[in-house]
C-alpha cells in the first residue's frame, strides 16, 4: 500500500506539500492520508508543519471561509456551530466493534463493518472543492514518556485552529518516531455547509475504531465532536492505558499552594459543566490543565501530565468577580476563539452570566437574534448558548503552572471527585483509603445533567469517575484498573469527594462559588498531614476550627458554627438512597463489576445504619466529633 499511497499523494499534492509529507518517513501515516484523499476528494491538500506560517495559514483560512469572524481585539475570533450542533452527540458517538466483541451495554457501539461503511459513506466526496488540512499534534508534553503523537485530517480550519491553541505541535515529533505505527489518527469533515454550519446534522456521526486507533467524525463542527485530540483521543487513550497499566482521566491538574510556598499537585474529575475549570483556576493557585490528564507510576509515585496545553472552557458565568483570571484573559489581546456567544453590532462578544447587561439583538447560534426570538419549536432562543465556549492557551494565563510542559509530569498528592449533587454529599470528605476512594467516591459518582451534551438537563445520572462518556473498556474492568493502579505506590494520592452544589430545603445553595477554594486548601493540608479530621461513616471531614481559620485567612469570611452544621450535617437517608441507586446500576448494567464494590457498599451501608441508629438520620458534625 505504501508505494501506492505515495503515488496518490504525488498526484494530489503540490511539490511543496508532498515534500512536507514525505519528509516524515511513516508509511502508515502516508496510507492514512492517501486513503482520506481518495475518500473525501478534496480540492487541495495543505500539510501543516510546526511553523508559525502554517498556523497563520490556518487562522487566515478560517476567516476566509467564514468559519470564524475576527473581533475587535487582536487575536480574537468567534465561531458558530449549527443550532442543533451545540454539544457532544452521545447518541451518535459509537465504538466500532468487530463481530463477537462487546464492551457491555452501557457503552454505545455499532458493528464495525456496518459502522465503517456508514461513516465512510457520509465522508465520501465530502471535501470536494475544499482544502484538506493535514495536521500533526502531540498529546502530552513533547518528548515525554506520556506523549502520544497524532495526525488530524480535517476540512475545518476552525477545528485545526482550535487544535493549534489546545495542543503541542507534533510535526517534529513525527520526525522522531520515524516509521513507528504508534500514533492516533483522526479524520473529520464538517460535511455540506449552509450559512457556514454543518447542514446534515441528522447524519452526524462520531465513530471510534479502538483496534485501528482511528476516529471518524462527520457532519458536525462542535469541538467536543470534532477536535480529535480532545474527547475522541481520550477514548483511544483509555483503551491503550488499560493495556499498559496507566490511567487516562477526565481530570484537571493544578498546583495547590499550601503554607510556606509548598505546592501539592491535585487532579480533579468532575462531569462537564460542574466546576472543573473554575477549580483549576482558583485564585492563588496554578493551573496545569483543566480537562484531561494521563497518570503513570514512576519510581513508586503517581505522576501526571495535562494532555493539552489550552482550555476549551464553558464561558457561561465567567465574570470578573467569580473568574477574574479568565475574564481578564478574555478581554486581553491574546489568541482566543469564542464559540456560540452573542456578537453585538460593535463586534463584541457577550455571554450568559458575564455580569453585564446583554444587548437585545445581535448574531448568535440561531443567526440574527433579537430579544423574544423563538425557534421552529416555539422555544425562546437565549442570547447565547449555555454551552458557549472560549478556547485559549494556558501559557497565556497569569496563573500558568511552571511545570505545564515538564516531560516527567507532576507528582500527584490528591485526587478530588465531584458532581452536581443538591442533597447528599457534604462539601468535602476524604476517603478512608485509595480503594474506598475509588469505590465510594469515584465509582459512586452521580451528577445532575448539564448543557454540555445534547439532551435533557437536570436529571440525576450515574457518572463513574466523571469519565462515563469516555470509557472505552467494560466498566467493571475500568474500576479494577483504577483499584490496581495504587499497587506498588508507596504513598498513593489521597482521594476526596467534593460537592459545590448542596442546597437547603428551599433550594438555596449552601455555598458561594468562592468556597471551593477552602475545600481544596483543606485537602492540601490533609495530603501533607497538617490537620486532624472527624470520622463519618464514609470518610473524614474537616474540624470546624480549621475551616474557620481557612475561611478567614483566604476569603476574609466568617465561617460560623451554623454554616458548618448546615453544610457538614451528615445525611444518612440520602446517602443510603444513593448507595442503593448506584448499586442498582452496577447490578443491572455492569456484569463485570468487581465484588469489592458490592462489599464496600455493604460495609458503608452498615456504618451508615449504625450511625443513624445512634444519632438519628441527620447527624451534626459536632456530634460526630466525639467519635
Ligand atoms: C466536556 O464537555 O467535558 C468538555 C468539552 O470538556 S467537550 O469538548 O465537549 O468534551
Ligand atoms: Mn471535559
Amino acid at each position: 500500500m505504501a508505494g501506492n499511497a505515495k503515488d496518490i499523494l504525488k498526484q494530489k499534492l503540490t511539490g511543496e506539500q508532498y515534500n512536507r509529507l514525505v519528509t516524515l518517513d511513516n508509511s502508515k501515516m502516508h496510507s492514512f492520508v492517501a486513503d482520506a484523499i481518495e475518500l473525501t476528494n478534496p480540492g487541495s491538500v495543505y500539510v501543516c508543519t510546526d511553523s508559525p506560517d502554517d498556523i497563520q495559514h490556518i487562522r487566515e483560512l478560517a476567516v476566509k471561509n467564514g468559519e470564524e469572524i475576527p473581533l475587535d481585539i487582536k487575536g480574537h475570533t468567534c465561531h458558530f456551530d449549527g443550532y442543533h450542533d451545540q454539544g457532544r452527540d452521545k447518541a451518535n458517538t459509537k465504538y466500532l466493534l468487530p463481530v463477537g466483541s462487546t464492551l457491555g451495554e452501557s457503552l454505545n457501539s455499532v458493528e464495525k463493518e456496518t459502522g465503517v461503511a456508514e461513516v465512510r459513506g457520509f465522508l465520501k466526496n465530502s471535501m470536494v472543492g475544499r482544502e484538506m488540512l493535514v495536521c500533526f499534534w502531540c498529546l502530552g508534553p513533547v518528548g515525554s514518556e506520556f506523549a502520544i503523537p497524532c495526525i488530524q485530517i480535517t476540512d475545518s480550519p476552525y477545528v485545526a485552529h482550535s487544535e493549534s491553541i489546545l495542543y503541542r505541535p507534533g510535526y517534529e515529533q513525527f520526525k522522531k518516531i520515524g516509521d513507528s505505527p504508534e500514533f492516533f489518527r483522526f479524520l473529520h469533515s464538517e460535511g455540506e455547509l449552509e450559512h457556514n454550519v454543518s447542514k446534515n446534522v441528522e447524519k452526524r456521526r462520531v465513530y471510534i475504531d479502538l483496534e485501528e486507533e482511528i476516529v471518524y467524525s462527520v457532519n458536525t463542527q462542535y469541538g467536543g465532536n470534532t477536535i480529535g485530540l480532545k474527547k475522541l483521543a481520550l477514548r483511544l487513550a483509555l483503551q491503550k492505558a488499560s493495556r499498559q497499566g496507566w490511567l487516562a482521566e477526565h481530570m484537571f491538574v493544578m498546583g495547590v499552594h499550601g503554607p510556606k510556598d509548598r505546592v501539592t499537585y491535585f487532579t480533579g474529575a468532575f462531569p462537564s459543566a460542574c466546576g472543573k475549570t473554575s477549580t483549576s483556576m482558583l485564585p492563588g493557585q496554578t493551573i496545569v490543565g483543566d480537562d484531561i490528564a494521563y497518570l503513570r507510576k514512576k519510581n513508586g509515585r503517581v505522576r501526571c501530565v495535562n494532555v493539552e496545553k489550552g482550555i476549551f472552557g464553558i464561558i457561561r458565568d465567567v465574570n470578573d468577580e467569580d473568574d477574574p483570571i479568565i475574564y481578564e484573559a478574555l478581554t486581553s489581546p491574546i489568541e482566543v476563539i469564542f464559540s456560540n456567544i452573542l456578537l453585538d453590532e460593535n463586534n463584541k462578544p457577550h455571554w450568559l452570566g458575564m455580569g453585564r447587561e446583554l444587548p437585545t439583538k445581535g448574531i448568535n447560534f440561531s443567526g440574527r437574534w433579537f430579544e423574544g426570538k423563538t425557534d421552529d419549536q416555539g422555544k425562546e432562543v437565549p442570547p447565547a448558548h449555555k454551552n458557549a465556549r472560549y478556547c485559549l492557551s494556558i501559557p497565556d494565563l497569569a496563573n500558568c503552572d511552571p511545570s505545564l510542559d515538564d516531560p516527567q509530569g507532576v507528582p500527584v498528592g490528591g485526587i478530588v471527585y465531584g458532581g452536581r449533587d443538591s442533597d447528599t454529599w457534604v462539601p468535602v470528605e476524604q476517603a478512608f483509603s485509595w480503594a474506598e476512594g475509588i469505590i465510594l467516591k469515584g465509582a459512586a459518582l452521580e451528577s445532575e445533567t448539564t448543557a454540555a451534551t445534547l439532551g435533557k438537563e437536570g436529571l440525576r445520572s450515574f457518572n463513574l469517575m466523571s469519565n462515563i462518556d469516555f470509557v472505552s473498556i467494560p466498566l467493571g474492568r475500568y474500576i479494577q484498573i483504577n483499584l490496581d493502579f495504587a499497587k506498588g505506590v508507596g504513598k498513593p494520592p489521597l482521594i476526596f469527594s467534593v460537592n459545590y452544589f448542596l442546597r437547603d430545603k428551599a433550594g438555596k445553595y449552601l455555598n458561594s462559588m468562592a468556597d471551593k477554594l477552602i475545600w481544596i486548601l483543606w485537602a492540601e493540608l490533609r495530603a501533607n498531614g497538617d490537620v486532624d479530621a472527624i470520622k463519618t461513616p464514609t470518610g473524614f471531614i474537616p474540624v470546624y476550627d480549621d475551616l474557620a481559620r481557612l475561611f478567614s485567612e483566604h476569603l476574609n469570611v466568617e465561617f460560623t458554627r451554623d454554616n458548618y452544621v448546615q453544610q457538614f450535617t451528615f445525611r444518612v437517608p440520602e446517602n443510603l438512597a444513593k448507595l442503593d441507586r448506584v448499586e442498582k446500576v452496577y447490578r443491572d448494567k455492569v456484569p463485570d463489576t468487581p465484588q469489592i464494590l458490592f462489599d464496600m457498599f455493604d460495609e458503608a451501608r452498615g456504618r451508615l445504619k449504625a450511625a443513624g441508629a445512634k444519632y438519628g438520620d441527620y447527624i451534626g458534625p459536632f456530634n460526630l466529633a466525639g467519635n
